[in-house]
């Protein structure tokens, strides 16, 4: 017998305030709450089967069988389902991943809170939201914030049971983002490495975890009066004392390429001339610029003259995770 859910869609998401080291490896529970703005433009639409003639999970990517190590986090998820609903099938997992070509963008976020959402359905669980975003954590920390639309908080909590994302904003305001993609090609500290490496070496991680909570509440309220220039400040600080935090470690390490330097650059002079503009960057080398979405078309036009086409994707808030019919 095949127990097999519908299609459901998950939209990746940006940290503002980010997650960066984890307080319980296994459970993944992180050190700081984080917070993230679910955007549009990339999501993974993904459809679970559980069959009794499979003899062991299996992933399709985009139609493309993956390797043991792709799935890895996901069986995590599949375990746990299992569990719950008291099934012994394996799963055949099929997931298509909507990024534009060559983007180079982590896909964990919105992938895992999809799976999350399919492996529950196809089990005949009846997950509340924060039911799923507990679930979609224990495969990714950042897939958590991914079943909410607009802003989300993660908040760490003490627990497995109390390590949930909640929502904060609609984000239904003039904010938006824009992409640089910038490939570099080198070979990545993967987000996992990164952050235990941090946490474990870093003479700056106190003052991290203290400025972060900081960070969380002044977002938190420059979101409630939908100022875009303190929301977009308060993250570009963020982002970069994150990447100060891999530059402090033993062995350091970072994420940034000659181009990404370029990108950081161009926000700088967007902001001399006028623009309310600001950047943030993860576990890579590409910039995303945070700012008035009404602008973004504007901002696309400049960066034409110094990035290609294929680099520049405008992104505005998305939806939480959907089932779709
Ligand atoms: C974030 N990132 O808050 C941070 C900022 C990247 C930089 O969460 O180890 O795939 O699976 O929990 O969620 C990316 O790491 O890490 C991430 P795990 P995840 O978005």
């Amino acid at each position: 017998m095949i127990k097999q859910s519908k299609w459901v869609r998950a939209h990746t998401n940006i940290a503002f305030i980010k997650y960066w080291g984890k307080e319980n490896e296994e459970l993944i529970l992180p050190k700081n709450n984080s917070l993230s703005l679910t955007l549009d433009a990339f999501y993974t639409d993904t459809q679970v089967s559980f069959d009794e003639d499979l003899n062991k999970d299996i992933l399709f990517i985009d139609g493309e069988e993956q390797d043991e190590k792709a799935l890895n986090k996901a069986q995590v998820i599949l375990d746990l389902v299992r569990e719950e609903a008291d099934i012994h099938d394996f799963a055949r997992i099929d997931s298509k991943n909507h990024v534009p070509t060559a983007a180079g963008l982590a896909s964990s976020a919105s992938g895992l809170a999809a799976l999350a959402g399919a492996a529950s359905l196809a089990a005949g669980l009846d997950l509340s939201k924060e039911e799923l975003s507990r679930l979609a954590r224990r495969g990714s920390g950042s897939a958590s914030r991914s079943i909410y639309g607009g802003f989300a908080e993660w908040e760490k909590g003490t627990s497995d049971s109390n390590s949930v994302a909640i929502p904060i904003d609609k984000a239904d305001w003039d904010i938006g983002m824009l992409f640089i993609i910038v490939d570099d090609g080198k070979k990545d500290v993967s987000s996992t490495e990164g952050m235990r490496r941090v946490v474990e070496t870093s003479p700056y991680y106190e003052g991290w975890i203290s400025s972060a909570t900081e960070d969380l509440a002044a977002i938190k309220s420059a979101i409630k009066k939908q100022d875009i220039v303190e929301v977009g400040e308060i993250a570009e600080r963020s982002a970069l004392k994150m990447h100060a935090l891999n530059l402090s470690a033993n062995p350091p390490f970072n994420y940034w390429s000659p181009e990404s330097i370029v990108a950081m650059r161009k926000v700088e002079e967007f902001r001399n001339q006028g623009y309310s503009v600001y950047l943030t960057m993860d576990a890579g080398p590409n910039v995303k610029l945070i700012g008035k979405a009404s602008q973004m078309d504007e901002l696309y036009q400049a960066l034409l003259e110094t990035f290609r086409k294929e680099q520049l994707v405008i992104a505005k808030p998305g939806p939480g995770i959907q089932i779709l019919e």
